[in-house]
């Protein structure tokens, strides 16, 4: 044997010896490292990690460095990233049946939106979710959205009558707050904080975690409660990743997501009530709405309008407000 067909023999079995190289997967987040769904998403990245020993290398970027929801899910969907845990806000221009959960008031509280989204129900949106390139694993909390805002309390609808609102980036959100005589616009979340200060817009609305952790309420102090939006979030991977998985790792993938949101439900819990203390001492005036119900009706067009749009998710809006 020649040298060289030594050293090739060599670097052959060398070769052989290596294991398959790992999968790197990209991982978007919107949201600061010490957000609950950041640190579940770190869970799922490390327990993905760990079980399939190294077969893949889930990576979670925070803080929305990947860019903006809209363009990150776009991006899931085409595989160029791999993993993101989503609201279902923004979903509904790329997935019809998720405009379903942006209905104001369709829970009635965060209990049913678990029960729903963990049973056959939430298996409709997965599957709608799927046949647009997302496999939703698990489902994460967001609590409920109340208005908040630089200039006074709202107490009644009356109270909305001339504010400029930032929402997220889907028509029902417009809508809503046109019905209740406000204006809206739809703005990435990341320029919400400079807009409120400037006096661009006069509010926006969002779960405490999130009044708090973006900042907001250093600029806008008024926070009532109106819980007019329960939208859950998903741990959603790419269909291209998934599809490249073994059954092994397929079933690795499903059980970590869903370790990670039931620990995402039980930090969100807690983070609900630490923010909103933190707000409150930081000088936010948190007030409950007189007739909460007069926010409801004021919805009444909002429903009446997307059912005449999309007669084909009247059962499943129906189905939701029957379950318990
Ligand atoms: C937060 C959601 C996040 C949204 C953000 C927003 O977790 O996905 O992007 O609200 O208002 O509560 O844009």
């Amino acid at each position: 044997m020649t040298f060289t067909r030594i050293a090739l023999t060599g670097a052959l079995a060398a070769l052989v010896a290596v294991p398959a190289l790992a999968e790197q997967w990209r991982g978007w987040n919107i949201h600061p490292e010490d957000y609950p769904n950041s640190i579940a998403l770190e869970t799922f990245a490390k327990e993905v990690a760990e079980k399939t020993e190294g077969r893949i290398e889930p990576q979670v970027y925070h803080n929305a460095v990947l860019g903006d929801q809209p363009d990150a899910i776009e991006q899931v969907r085409n595989g160029g990233l791999d993993f993101a845990n989503f609201n279902m806000g923004p979903m509904g221009q790329i997935v019809p049946a998720t405009n379903v959960l942006s209905l104001p008031f369709i829970f009635k509280d965060v209990d049913q939106m678990h029960v729903v989204m963990d049973g056959e129900i939430g298996q409709r949106f997965s599957d709608a979710l799927a046949e647009e390139g997302l496999v939703a694993l698990s489902w994460f909390d967001s609590g409920s959205r109340s208005f908040y805002n630089t200039k006074q309390p709202i107490e009644t609808p009356e109270d909305v009558k001339g504010m400029k609102f930032r929402v997220m980036n889907n028509d029902l959100y417009v809508q809503m707050v046109d019905q209740l005589g406000g204006n809206a616009t739809p703005m990435a979340y990341g320029e919400v904080y400079q807009s409120l200060k400037t006096g661009v817009i006069d509010g926006a609305e969002n779960n405490y975690p999130s009044y708090d952790s973006s900042n907001h309420f250093e600029v806008a102090k008024y926070y009532s409660i109106t819980n007019h939006l329960i939208i859950p979030e998903c741990l959603c991977v790419s269909t291209a990743a998934w599809d490249a998985l073994s059954d092994e790792d397929k079933a690795i993938v499903k059980e970590a997501a869903v370790t990670a949101a039931k620990q995402q439900r039980e930090l969100w819990a807690e983070r609900e009530m630490k923010s909103r203390a933190k707000v409150e001492a930081a000088g936010s005036q948190i007030n409950e709405v007189k007739d909460p119900k007069a926010f409801q009706d004021a919805m009444a067009p909002v429903y009446e309008g997307f059912i005449k749009a999309n007669p084909d998710l009247e059962s499943l809006i129906k189905d939701i407000q029957s379950s318990s």
